[in-house]
């Protein structure tokens, strides 16, 4: 960042301001205006002085936020987080007054080798900015100590791809910790409600946007993806058969999230040791995720070239999308692979095939319309107006992928994710009847089990509307038209309504 420069959109959109990896030892006045980027215009005008000072290795800083923040809370929180962090002589100061002034006694000695500080202001209307500063390695060596490194991190980045391999994922890329130019489509989305009731979206979005939040001194991500494509009854043909329950292919095994995280903490544990041997200046940190925190996954898998976007916004590869995301965050500087070339092309088969017009414009979902949202993330009612779009989709929604070209060339995937209780093909009137004991037990280590047994009971019920009327279909909603919950109660109404209507 330029010196005495204003952070623009480019720096506030990824909520990162990070001068001082680049502007080093000279003193940088920042200001941060609301008009800049939509996530912002809540907030109150920001002041943030930033003073590093005078030895190299001291740092002091101090920073006035105005009104729209608790000064002494943000001040407790941000102090908390440069401890927890590895920066115990770190100081943070907040004011919550428009008369910024030099804090004394701020400085602190850092340790050889770089330190960063990361502080995190909470305002109000639960949007968060955050702000991380990196001060430069001060032992950067000389050029060949520089090109000794990175061969050395050369080597570890491919022993690891080597051993992920072993592991059983696909393909495994490596990306910068930085996913600023994707951040801003991240706020649009949130900034036009598209996430729906997934609160964690937006409540998450600043750690989402900034991975030194969650790891601080983030450099680099190890990005792989595990296939899980299971030998299973035709999906089209279930999907034909309006009284089986077409349940996506992802959920038909074992829950992707321990597996992936299992095996990628292996490989972090085999980075820990190449890591041992190395005896960095700073100590190294790595943390693994598979849809488990706010990571935003495809932008690392593009940016590590292990996969390019489809337009149905899912990483997508020549052996299709039927993949898992998982990555590792690492403090490493590992190399970073290059992003591989789109093959959409003119297709637009995705946004065609979606049942109820989710995918509003190439590589934009809309989560309110998505079937996957309604069946999976949404836990009231599912919207009138939707139901007869669902057809037999009781868990998922896989349509986007089906009609993809290139899924015709997708593999097996991992034996974890192969079938069980028979989920490809089951009548919805067996599945209806289950109670909560047997939910529970039949899908102990399914992704499915998270939903509860309510909200599969309210999809079935509307896959069973949606199926044509047959004496066993009316019975099986009629079994539970008094069930306790009233939510329940007004879907199987529902779906009893169509069925007469349907017979006259
Ligand atoms: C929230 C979420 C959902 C939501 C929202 C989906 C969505 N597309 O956003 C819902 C519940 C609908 C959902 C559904 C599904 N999901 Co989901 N989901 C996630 C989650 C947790 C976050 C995704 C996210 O950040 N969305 C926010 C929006 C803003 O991101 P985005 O749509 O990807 O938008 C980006 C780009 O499209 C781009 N962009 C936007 N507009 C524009 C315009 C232009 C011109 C350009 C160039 C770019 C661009 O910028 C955005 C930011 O990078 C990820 C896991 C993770 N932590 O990343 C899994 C994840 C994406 N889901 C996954 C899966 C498997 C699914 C389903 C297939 C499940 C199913 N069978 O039912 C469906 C597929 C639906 C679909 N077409 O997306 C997998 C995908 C694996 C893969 N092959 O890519 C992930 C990665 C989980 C995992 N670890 O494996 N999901
Ligand atoms: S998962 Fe289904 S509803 Fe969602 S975008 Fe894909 S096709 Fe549309
Ligand atoms: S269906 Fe076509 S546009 Fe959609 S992701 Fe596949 S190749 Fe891309």
């Amino acid at each position: 960042m330029e010196d005495k420069d204003e952070v623009g959109r480019r720096h506030l959109a990824c909520s990162l301001v990070r001068p001082l990896d680049q502007a080093h030892g000279i003193v940088t006045e920042i200001l941060a205006k609301p008009c800049i980027h939509e996530l912002f215009w809540k907030v109150e005008p920001i002041e943030i002085k930033v003073i590093p000072v005078y030895p190299r290795n001291h740092i002091n800083f101090n920073q006035c936020i105005r009104r729209a923040f608790d000064g002494t809370d943000m001040a407790e929180q941000a102090q908390h987080g440069a401890d927890q962090r590895s920066f115990p002589g770190a100081k943070v100061a907040v004011e919550p007054d428009d008369h910024p002034r030099r804090q004394q006694g701020r400085q602190s000695a850092a340790k050889p080798g770089g330190r960063r500080i990361v502080w995190k202001m909470q305002a109000e209307s639960r949007l968060v900015i955050i702000a991380a500063m990196q001060e430069g390695n001060s032992q950067t060596g000389a050029d060949g100590g520089v090109a000794d490194q990175h061969a050395t991190y050369a080597t570890v980045a491919q022993k690891i791809k080597d051993l992920g391999q072993e592991l059983g994922f696909a393909s495994i890329g490596i990306a910068r910790a930085d996913v600023a130019a994707a951040a801003p489509w991240l706020m649009r989305w949130l900034a036009l409600g598209r996430h729906g009731e997934m609160d964690y979206m937006a409540k998450h979005a600043a750690l989402r946007a900034t991975p030194q939040l969650l790891l601080p001194g983030a450099l680099s991500v190890i990005s792989v993806r595990l296939p899980y494509w299971p030998a299973a009854v035709d999906g089209q043909a279930v999907l034909d058969d309006g009284q089986l329950a077409y349940v996506s292919r992802y959920a038909l095994g074992r829950d992707y999230h321990k597996t992936v995280r299992q095996r990628l903490q292996k490989l972090a544990d085999f980075l820990r040791q190449e890591v041992a041997s190395l005896e960095l200046a700073e100590p190294f940190a790595c943390r693994v995720f598979s849809d488990s925190a706010p990571v935003m996954e495809t932008d690392f898998a593009r940016q590590a070239g292990i996969a390019w976007r489809g337009k149905h916004t899912l990483s997508l590869t020549r052996d299709g999308s039927w993949h898992f995301l998982g990555e590792i965050y690492s403090t490493l500087p590992l190399p970073a692979d290059a992003p591989i070339a789109e093959h959409c092309g003119h297709c637009r088969r995705c946004l065609d095939a979606c049942p109820t017009a989710a995918i509003v414009a190439p590589y934009e979902v809309d989560a309110r319309l998505c079937i996957s949202y309604l069946t999976i993330e949404l836990h009231g009612a599912i919207p009138v107006a939707l139901r007869p779009l669902i057809g037999n989709r009781i868990y998922g929604c896989d349509d986007c992928q089906l009609c993809c070209p290139w899924n015709r060339f997708a593999r097996i995937g991992d034996p974890d994710f192969a079938v069980r209780n028979g989920l490809d093909a089951t009548p919805l009137t067996t599945l209806f009847a289950w109670s909560e004991e047997d939910f529970n037990a039949r899908l102990a280590g399914s992704p499915i089990r998270r939903i509860g047994h309510l909200r599969w009971l309210r999809n079935i019920a509307v896959a069973l509307g949606n199926a044509p009327s047959a004496p066993a279909i009316i019975a099986a909603l009629s079994s539970r038209q008094d069930d306790p919950s009233p939510m329940l109660r007004e879907h199987v109404a529902w779906a009893l309504a169509r069925h007469r209507a349907s017979t006259g």
